[in-house]
């Protein structure tokens, strides 16, 4: 490759996730939000999640194969070493999947490293899952730069009880604590009142980012795109606040023009 000038080539962004076949979760909406965003996305896929309409619309889930996962990750890191430092983590799915990840990105030196600490999908075998928590914690946390946990994997993260404004905000610097991370502590329509409330900590700064709620039933993809949108601007060269406030705002637009679709939720639409 010769000709591509540098300072105006795309910021390039990787996403580890799933694939979230109805296309409002997952990979699908990180790689529409790195568009969207104009960061040049790419993805190496950890497991493949099918909902069942049959049953609930729950969450069947297949994992990719640790072989193949590291295969993946050899061929993007490899293909984009030196341009690649901003990686987004999202869906894992297994402690065996989890080692892998962990391992490959051990292998360069990151900028930046968003998880989104996924913990549990409906439909997985609940003993699985804790097994999975207990790895992402042990593994993945420690390597993160900026983790941005929802009301749920706050508490679980945290140990704490989140009942307001004020507990997410203990959540977000118990987990910075633990993590070293920036941290945005996601309350979404989870917490009581009238606006959709997440905290922001890194240390030093503590912010509450707020925008009024739209419905109270959560819509699909707006933890991923959230996470997607800030992996985006921080690869772009935004401050790790900067990068949440940009991402809250694209979140909101996105519900506020969200696809219905046949299942009882609707999907965030990144347009
Ligand atoms: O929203 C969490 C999530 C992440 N990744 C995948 C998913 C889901 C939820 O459905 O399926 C692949």
């Amino acid at each position: 490759m010769t000709s591509t000038d540098y300072a105006t080539a795309p910021a390039v962004t990787l996403t580890i996730a799933g694939s979230e076949a109805t296309g409002g979760a997952g990979a699908q909406a990180d790689l529409k939000t790195f568009q969207q965003l104009g960061t040049y996305g790419i993805v190496a896929l950890t497991c493949i999640v099918s909902f069942d309409p049959k049953e609930n619309w729950n969450h069947r889930f297949v994992p990719v194969e640790p072989q193949v996962i590291a295969d993946q990750l050899e061929a993007v890191q490899e293909c984009y070493r030196g341009r690649l430092d901003t990686v987004k983590l999202g869906m894992m799915g297994s402690p065996a999947t989890i080692g892998t990840v962990a391992d490959a990105l051990k292998g360069q030196d990151w900028r930046h490293v968003v998880l989104d600490p996924v913990l549990i999908c409906k439909g997985q075998e609940p003993g699985h899952a804790l097994d999975t928590d207990e790895a992402l914690k042990a593994e993945l946390l420690p390597l993160a730069t900026f983790v941005t946990p929802n009301h749920f994997e706050a508490e679980q993260l945290s140990g704490l009880s989140i009942r307001d404004e004020d507990g997410l905000a203990a959540a977000a610097k118990r987990i910075h604590e633990l993590s070293g991370a920036a941290v945005l502590a996601k309350g979404g329509v989870r917490l009581a009142g009238g606006d959709a409330v997440d905290v922001f900590y890194d240390g030093e700064t503590l912010e509450v980012l707020r925008a009024p709620k739209i419905g109270e039933v959560a819509v699909s993809g707006a933890g991923c795109s959230l996470a997607a949108a800030i992996t985006a601007e921080l690869a772009k060269g935004a401050t790790p606040l900067e990068a949440a406030r940009t991402a809250k705002a694209f979140v909101t637009r996105g519900i506020e023009r969200r696809v219905e679709s046949n299942a009882p939720f609707d999907a965030l639409w990144q347009g």
